[in-house]
């Protein structure tokens, strides 16, 4: 241990103001041994060394900046991608105390930068989104940053301190005068720890318009200055400003924009209790699919938890409740279920509470038990109330929910048919399924194959015993616009559906799962790319666990082949194929290109594709719920002008578009 620790304690200097020793004390070692430790396991602390990790610490930072405005000091947050690629968020918050802080021989901002944990929130009474998921501190971003930039204005001053990979390298310095308040922190994060030090603008616009809609009042900026921003849409960059004075009803008309709703604006509920406050915002639109986006102290609890539950049971007994009362149930009339009132509806749910209970495999559901009571109590009476004041949108509620309910009813005779035949009979899997001989789940690969010709070859070349293969020819419904009964009725949804044996929708089981790989196998073309996104839409909306579970694959077949006398390769991008050929004597060079997978003999595709020592694939993750929500939307939905900006704005990152 301590032959680490000597390698760093030499670069930092000790402070005119702190400890005379020109030596670090037993504190500092401690500190530097805190900063190690968060270098040598970045994932610990920020998730993973990816692209999820790297967003991670804008997220961390952007989120010190937003208690300060919870805690109301702060009504701005700029944050900005300069052309480095390192970011700068800056607020016009309190500012980080800088005075000397005697118990740590240092000041309190340095304290605050290098000490883990040391958020240095001394007002316990506020509630903190650092307190939650993100919560490991800016120490953390120091700890992985090369270098780190710390500005602070406060006290009529203007101090400046610089660290290098988290250790400090000047002193907080008074570098003038200023009437300002606030912090700045730019920072570059340390490409010796992360695989990729690229930011997606639509990733940080995404959370920070999120953030915006939580927090009506505060004005977020966004600005990418990077020339090749990853927008990609050649337009000199622009400022991105987020402020809704409508809050998680703005959120709500912001998620249902381009689609019919059954009435406007959002019904909204807010209220408090024990010091945990509820609000809710609430619409119906004419989709047949359910959004519910929960946040817990700001955190997307993509797993849902007691302020879900306790949402769900209120709105479900006040409908009933109010439709009774209304007469539009009868008395013969049974009850409408929750999965009846799922239909169409799009709701966010924001609570705050004191001491947040993250669980879950990824820490994103909230687990405080006395929350159901609460939010149940809090929407139940708020709904009434909207109800008693607002009857005339009772009526369209009911009659979509009796709707849904008698669509369920069918979905549920198809869906019989479905699940009678998806028991594990072997006689009653679907003919065109090439199964494989091994029965370990764990250990069995599904390819779902576009075309007969390239499912031939697949058949052909695979491993027959772990690799099953199942060519899919028809249309591919697009189950974003239709009703699960549709959905079940067509063949090659059914088709999938009984490959997989785990069912869909409230019927998923993941234990009934055939297949532990599912690869997605499709033209490098338009085609294959619009195929694909059929695919995952189904997957992304009905089996979504299939997808969290790290299941789902999508197999990269080569683009070209290139041989030079008896060398052969395969070449995955246009860069690789020059860089390939740039190294080889092109008259006697042979290039092929693929159009497609049936071009590939069964040789080949085992080799490039699917022989796991040589393939390459993809994992399908979904960094973001919303973003990813709003995509499907947009490419799958029906409303033309937001899935051309889309495609305008994103058409120079297709490489391979070959129409
Ligand atoms: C410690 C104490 C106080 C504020 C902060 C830290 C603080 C941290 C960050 C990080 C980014 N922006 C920030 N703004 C404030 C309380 C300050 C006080 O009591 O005056």
């Amino acid at each position: 241990m301590p032959e680490e620790i000597n390698v760093t304690a030499g670069v930092g200097s000790a402070p005119d103001n702190a400890s005379p020793s020109a030596f670090y004390g037993a504190k500092d070692i401690q500190v530097l041994e805190g900063l190690e430790a968060v270098r040598k396991r970045p994932g610990m602390y920020i998730g993973d060394q990816g692209a999820r990790g790297l967003h991670h610490l804008v997220y961390e930072v952007v989120d010190n900046s937003i208690d300060e405005a919870l805690a109301g000091f702060c009504d701005r947050v700029e944050v900005v991608i300069l052309p480095d690629c390192s970011v700068s968020v800056r607020d016009n918050g309190r500012g980080i105390p800088t005075e000397y802080h005697t118990g740590a021989g240092k000041s309190a901002a340095e304290v605050v930068l290098t000490v883990l944990h040391a958020g240095g929130k001394f007002d316990k009474g506020a509630y903190q989104v650092s307190g939650g998921l993100h919560g490991v501190g800016v120490s953390v971003v120091n700890a992985l940053s090369s270098w780190l930039e710390l500005n602070i204005k406060r006290d009529g001053s203007e101090y400046r301190q610089r660290y290098e990979r988290g250790v400090p390298v000047t002193e907080l310095t008074r570098v003038g005068d200023s009437d300002e308040h606030g912090t700045s922190v730019h920072f570059m994060a340390d490409d010796e720890i992360f695989s990729t030090t690229e930011y997606s603008s639509d990733i940080l616009k995404g959370r920070l318009r999120e953030l915006a809609f939580l927090n009506p009042g505060v004005t977020i900026t966004f600005e990418d200055l990077r020339s090749e921003s990853a927008d990609g849409d050649g337009k000199p960059a622009q400022v991105k400003t987020f402020h809704y004075e409508g809050g998680i009803r703005s959120f709500v008309e912001y998620l249902n924009r381009g689609k019919e709703t059954t009435f406007k604006p959002p019904l909204c509920v807010q209220g408090a209790r024990d010091k945990t406050t509820v609000e809710v915002a609430l619409q119906y639109n004419d989709t047949y699919i359910e959004r519910v986006f929960a946040f817990a102290n700001l955190i997307n609890t993509v797993e849902g938890g007691t302020h879900v539950s306790g949402f769900r049971t209120a709105l479900t007994r006040a409908i009933n409740d109010e439709a009774r009362r209304a007469k539009l149930l009868r008395d013969k009339d049974a009850n409408l279920s929750g999965d009846d009132l799922k239909e169409g509806l799009t709701v966010v749910i924001s609570i705050k509470l004191m001491e947040p209970q993250f669980e879950g495999q990824t820490k994103t559901k909230l687990g405080n038990g006395d929350v159901k009571g609460i939010v149940d109590s809090i929407v139940y009476e708020g709904l009434k109330v909207a109800f008693e004041e607002t009857p005339e949108i009772l009526k369209p509620i009911v009659d979509k929910a009796l709707r849904a309910r008698q669509a369920r009813e069918a979905a549920r005779k198809a869906r019989d048919l479905v699940r009678r035949s998806s028991v594990m009979n072997k006689l009653d899997l679907p003919g065109k399924l090439a199964d494989c001989s091994n029965r370990d789940p764990s250990a069995c690969e599904l390819y779902i194959v576009e075309g007969d010709s390239a499912g031939g070859s697949a058949k052909q070349g695979r491993d027959r015993g772990f690799q099953a293969i199942l060519p899919l020819r028809g249309k591919i419904l697009n189950v974003e616009k239709a009703r699960l009964d549709k959905i079940l009725s067509n063949d090659v949804v059914r088709t999938i559906i009984q490959a997989l044996g785990c069912g869909l929708g409230d019927d998923y089981d993941s234990s009934r799962l055939r297949y532990h790989k599912i690869f997605l196998m499709a033209d490098a073309d338009i085609d294959g790319a619009h195929i694909r996104t059929l695919l995952l839409t189904l997957f992304y909306r009905y089996m979504p666990k299939i997808i969290e579970d790290g299941h789902l694959f999508v197999a990269q077949p080569p683009l070209y082949r290139v041989q030079e006398g008896k060398k052969i390769a395969y070449c995955y991008s246009e860069k690789e194929l020059r860089d390939i050929t740039s190294k080889m004597d092109s008259k006697r060079t042979n290039i092929q290109r693929y159009k497609g997978l049936g071009e590939m003999n069964p040789e080949q595709l085992w080799e490039t594709t699917m022989d796991p020592e040589n393939r390459i694939i993809l994992k399908v993750q979904v960094e973001d719920a919303i973003l990813t929500d709003e995509l499907f939307g947009i490419l799958m939905g029906d409303a033309v002008e937001p899935r051309r900006e889309f495609i305008e704005n994103h058409a120079r990152e297709v490489r391979n578009l070959d129409i």
